[in-house]
């Protein structure tokens, strides 16, 4: 008896990697952005060629919030809604998915599978999608890796990520995201492609990229999905940006397919 339990987001996404090689997405921080403004950016990233708008925050942020900006954003845009929650009380019943995300480095095993377990009936009573994430967290670690009790992988550790990466694609994560920590410093390249090399699972990466050209590395070096919000928090040309980052993601996948035809 064959299964398959991968839902309609994972499928746009699986697909949208199959096309285009890579994907940005966009994330929006409640407890930052006003829905109001979340509405403004997700209709400017629909433009801009943005796959899909991620609503999620480390601190401060409630499920009232979050309702709000995932309603401003479905008014606005038609792309699809994945939650990255902070908490158990940052799930939204008005998103299409949820990164079902275990922050496999933290020291806490609430991080790791208590948060999970609490919120498992809520996803299912929402009828969100959920996609099993692993999470690892990175460098400096930033407010998530505080608030996570997380033990962050130092950049010249590219080898634990891997293994970290590599155990999580054996017990059946279908993601893995490298983070470096919101407004923090950019996952190193290298980094990346050692992680690339070990596992086969689509790797997310975020984290301090804050332009086109840091995006196009982290893609050469083996990302397939970008995910930026500082940035776009910060400027007032979020279709200029975005677009910029968008083309660049794009453009390296594009570079890379090539480079792996036979
Ligand atoms: C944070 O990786 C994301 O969880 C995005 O990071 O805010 O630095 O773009 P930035």
């Amino acid at each position: 008896m064959k299964k398959d339990y991968k839902g309609k987001v994972e499928k746009m996404i699986r697909d949208g990697l199959a096309e285009d090689g890579a994907l940005h997405m966009v994330l929006i921080d409640p407890e930052v952005t006003s829905p109001e403004r979340a509405a403004e950016i997700a209709a400017e990233a629909e433009k801009a060629g943005t796959f899909a708008v991620m609503v999620g925050g480390s601190i401060g942020v409630s499920e009232q919030m979050v309702d709000k900006t995932v309603l401003g954003i479905k008014e606005n845009a038609d792309l699809p809604v994945i939650l990255f929650p902070g908490s158990i009380g940052e799930l939204s019943r008005y998103a299409d998915a949820v990164w079902f995300l275990s922050v496999l480095n933290s020291v806490n095993p609430y991080f790791i599978i208590g948060g999970q377990m609490q919120a498992a009936p809520i996803v299912k009573r929402y009828g969100l999608e959920p996609i099993p994430l692993a999470y690892l967290i990175l460098g400096s670690g930033g407010a998530v890796g505080y608030v996570s009790n997380t033990r962050p992988i130092p950049f010249e550790q590219a080898e634990v990520a891997a293994a970290f990466a590599l155990a999580a694609q054996y017990l059946g994560f279908r993601f893995v995201y490298l983070e470096g920590g919101s407004g923090g410093k950019p996952v190193p390249p290298e980094v990346i492609g050692y992680v690339r090399k070990m596992v086969k699972i689509p790797i997310v990466v975020g984290g301090g990229i804050r332009s086109g050209k840091l995006a196009e590395l982290a893609v050469k070096a083996g990302a397939d999905i970008i995910v930026t919000g500082t940035i776009i928090e910060e400027t007032s040309r979020v279709y200029n940006v975005l677009k910029e980052i968008v083309e660049a993601i794009k453009k390296a996948a594009r570079k890379r397919k090539d480079l792996n035809a036979p």
